[in-house]
C-alpha cells in the first residue's frame, strides 16, 4: 500500500518536473507569466508578384566560410513558399496596449553564427531580455548592431565563444552585420510586450493571449516594407488576418 502510494507520488513528481520545464524551451511568448488575455490573432503573410532572382552569396573573402557551402548559398532577403507564403515577416501589436507593462522573460534567446550565416535570420525578443550570441564557426566574427533607438556597439567574437547582449528599448528592427564578412546581415526585433511573431516557412503567424481591445497589427519585412491592419478582438475570440506584400522588382 505504502509502496504504491510512493510510486504514484514519484510519477506525479516526474510529470510536474517535465511540465515545469516546458516553458523554458522554444521562443519567447506571452506564456512567460500569467496570460494577460485569451484572444488570438493569427493568419498568413503572402508574397505577390514576380519573385526576385535569388542573390548568390560570394564567400570567397573567407575561404573557411566558403568551404562550408560547397553548393553555394543564396541570400535570405525574400523567402516565399511555392504557395506564396512569405517567411521572416515580423507581425506584432504596434498600438492598442495603452500603458500596460510586461516584464521580460528570464530565459535568453539564442542567435547562432554557423557556416558564416546568422540563424535565425530574424531574431525577435523583448526589451531587456538576454540575447546569447554564439559563434559556432572556426573563424572570428564581428557583431555590429546598428540601432536607431538603442546603443550601438561593435564586438569581435572568437571561435567557440559567446557574447551576451540586451537592448533596452523597443525597435523594429535593428540591422545586424558582421564587419568581417560583408554578406552576414540580419535583423533583431525588440519588443516591450509579448505580442509578436515571425512568420514561418509557410508564412503563418499567431499572436496569443491578447487582452480584449482594439489594436493596430503591423507586419514588417526587411525588403518589402510594412503593412498595417486595425482590428478588434473580444475575450476568447480569434481573428484571422492576411497581409499581402507585393514585389518591389522594377521599382
Ligand atoms: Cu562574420
Amino acid at each position: 500500500m505504502k509502496g504504491k502510494a510512493l510510486t504514484v507520488l514519484l510519477a506525479a513528481t516526474v510529470v510536474l518536473f517535465v511540465a515545469g520545464r516546458e516553458p523554458a524551451r522554444g521562443r519567447p511568448s506571452a506564456n512567460d507569466g500569467p496570460a494577460p488575455g485569451t484572444a488570438v490573432v493569427k493568419g498568413i503573410a503572402k508574397f505577390e508578384g514576380s519573385r526576385p532572382a535569388p542573390t548568390h552569396i560570394n564567400m570567397n573573402a573567407d575561404p573557411s566560410c566558403a568551404k562550408l557551402h560547397p553548393g553555394g548559398l543564396v541570400s535570405e532577403d525574400v523567402l516565399a513558399s511555392p504557395e506564396g507564403g512569405l517567411q521572416n515577416v515580423v507581425v506584432f501589436v504596434s498600438e492598442g496596449l495603452g500603458d500596460r507593462t510586461f516584464d521580460p522573460p528570464p530565459q535568453p534567446v539564442t542567435m547562432e553564427q554557423k557556416g558564416c550565416v546568422y540563424a535565425p535570420h530574424i531574431v525577435s525578443l523583448r526589451a531587456n531580455q538576454e540575447l546569447d550570441i554564439v559563434n559556432n564557426d572556426a573563424t572570428t566574427h564581428n557583431i555590429h548592431p546598428a540601432p536607431s533607438n538603442n546603443r550601438e556597439w561593435n564586438k569581435a567574437q572568437a571561435p567557440g565563444t559567446r557574447v551576451d547582449a540586451t537592448f533596452a528599448r523597443e525597435e523594429i528592427a535593428i540591422p545586424l552585420k558582421c564587419n568581417i564578412h560583408p554578406w552576414m546581415r540580419s535583423y533583431i526585433a525588440v519588443f516591450k510586450h509579448p505580442f509578436f511573431a515571425v512568420t514561418d516557412k509557410a508564412g503563418n503567424f499567431e499572436l496569443k493571449n491578447l487582452p480584449p481591445g482594439d489594436y493596430t497589427i503591423e507586419a514588417w519585412h526587411e525588403k518589402l516594407g510594412k503593412s498595417i491592419q486595425k482590428i478588434s478582438v473580444s475575450a476568447g475570440g480569434t481573428k484571422e488576418l492576411e497581409f499581402v506584400f507585393k514585389s518591389t522588382a522594377g521599382h
